[in-house]
């Protein structure tokens, strides 16, 4: 890591190329002449700058967060630290998960600047799955990343007083966690200058959500969990947009809202970001059942996905638990083994539930909120937009009221599939 020298300054693509020239390391990968290096500004999130830059040998990504929310505007500033805390996240993602997060090549803490492999030809995961792709390694190394990164920051793994200096280094990125118990938790719920829907097909589902007071409750308990639960180190925006793909290959980018967290809120954000695919998938058919084969690997995927991160969370617990939760005292013996076996098992029950009410919020929040996804927007016919979106809140919103009815992932993806040609009544 580079301390930067001297002030923060925006790099527009002259001055980058200033700045990576004075790099050895950055030159040596780009190769040739810095004049001839291709720099394109490529960011289409709501934060940051994203360059791809290419030489005659190579090419790296270079990403520099915005003292403001690019997705607003200056009028909403947002610390530059949130740099520091995703190249945190980062490297030690690539310690826990390697070969599932992009290499970190150079940083630079004033500039706010981090510098990474360049993931080619993987596409962002999420532009895939609206046209209809299917990833193969996608469950596996998904569900290795989240079992892994989870189990070994959480106190499962860790001594108390190792897992509280993680949850201290953290702690700063408190602006980041901000926007996620406004967007998320509060905002759909409430009059919010921000909020939008697709009006005016939902605007009576809109007007309701700010109506039902025990919505409200269930999403304050849920919003409270995210703020009060620091079970492990989060990803903390873990959606398809945030996984780079190809056939053979899975990446998870931009850990910029890490932070220490209930579980369930990753674990959630993965499998509402398919559910919104499996959606959206009727809004974007040519013909009628065309993508009928997507939506069931969709569906395939969703339950894989949780079993999946199930099955290697407990079995990091059965062969590596190193931490103070649990003592090993305390469970002696055959009696001791078999109870804390049942006790995993009751664990992973109450992990469940937190992750089908995080689901459901992270669905909400991208059709009410600020912040929406293509798999919904890029329908073109508001109509059929919104009977796409209808369904997915009814989802959530019996996953968020009614989790008890959801005991296992199959109770997710049936109420799914029948939820597939329902006809909602919409507000026009
Ligand atoms: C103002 S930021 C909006 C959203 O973008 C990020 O990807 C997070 O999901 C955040 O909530
Ligand atoms: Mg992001």
């Amino acid at each position: 890591m580079t301390q930067g020298q001297g002030d923060y300054r925006i790099l527009q693509e002259a001055a980058l190329r200033d700045y990576l020239a004075g790099l050895p390391d950055l030159k040596a990968i780009l190769g040739g002449e810095p004049a001839s290096w291709a720099i394109t500004e490529v960011g289409d999130g709501n934060l940051n700058l994203v360059f791809i830059v290419k030489g005659a040998r190579g090419g790296i990504a270079v990403k520099q967060a915005l003292p403001y929310v690019r997705l607003v505007g200056e009028s909403w500033p947002l610390p530059l630290s949130r740099a520091h805390y995703e190249y945190l996240a980062l490297s030690r993602q690539a310690q826990l998960a390697p070969g599932l997060v992009p290499a970190l090549l150079h940083h630079n803490e004033t500039l706010a600047l981090t510098v990474m492999e360049l993931l080619e030809p993987h596409i962002i995961m999420r532009k895939g799955l609206v046209a209809g792709a299917q990833y193969p390694r996608f469950v596996d190394d998904i569900t290795t990343f989240m079992a892994r990164t989870l189990f070994f920051t959480s106190d499962l793994a860790l001594t108390a007083a190792d897992k509280k200096e993680g949850i201290a280094a953290f702690a700063g990125n408190h602006a980041l966690c901000k926007i996620t118990e406004d967007l998320i938790f509060t905002d759909p719920y409430r009059i919010a200058e921000q909020n939008r829907w697709t009006a005016p097909y939902l605007d009576g589902l809109a007007a309701a959500l700010r109506d039902d007071m025990e919505l409200h409750v269930a999403i304050s308990r849920l919003k409270l969990k995210f703020m009060a639960s620091p079970e492990a180190l989060l990803h903390g925006d873990l959606h398809t947009g945030s996984i780079m793909v190809t056939d053979s290959q899975t990446r998870v980018i931009d850990p910029e809202f890490a932070f220490y967290g209930p579980m369930g809120f990753d674990v959630g954000a993965v499998l509402a970001n398919l559910l919104m695919a499996y959606f959206a998938s009727a809004g974007h058919e040519r013909s009628p059942g065309e993508r009928r084969a997507f939506e069931g690997w969709v569906l395939d995927t969703v339950d894989k996905v949780w079993n999946g991160f199930a099955r290697k969370f407990l079995d990091l617990w059965r062969a590596e638990a190193a931490g103070d939760a649990y003592p090993v005292s305390l469970f002696a013996g055959e009696k001791g083994a078999a109870r804390l076996e049942a006790e995993r098992q009751a664990y992973m029950r109450r992990l469940f539930a937190d992750t089908v009410g995080f689901a459901a919020a992270k669905t909400i929040r991208r059709i009410f909120g600020l912040a929406h996804n293509i798999d919904f927007e890029l329908i073109e016919d508001p109509r059929k937009r919104a009977i796409s979106e209808a369904r997915a809140v009814r989802l959530a919103r019996a996953m968020m009221m009614e989790t008890g009815s959801f005991p296992a992932i199959a109770d997710v993806t049936i109420a799914a599939r029948k939820l597939r040609d329902w006809q909602p009544e919409l507000s026009n």
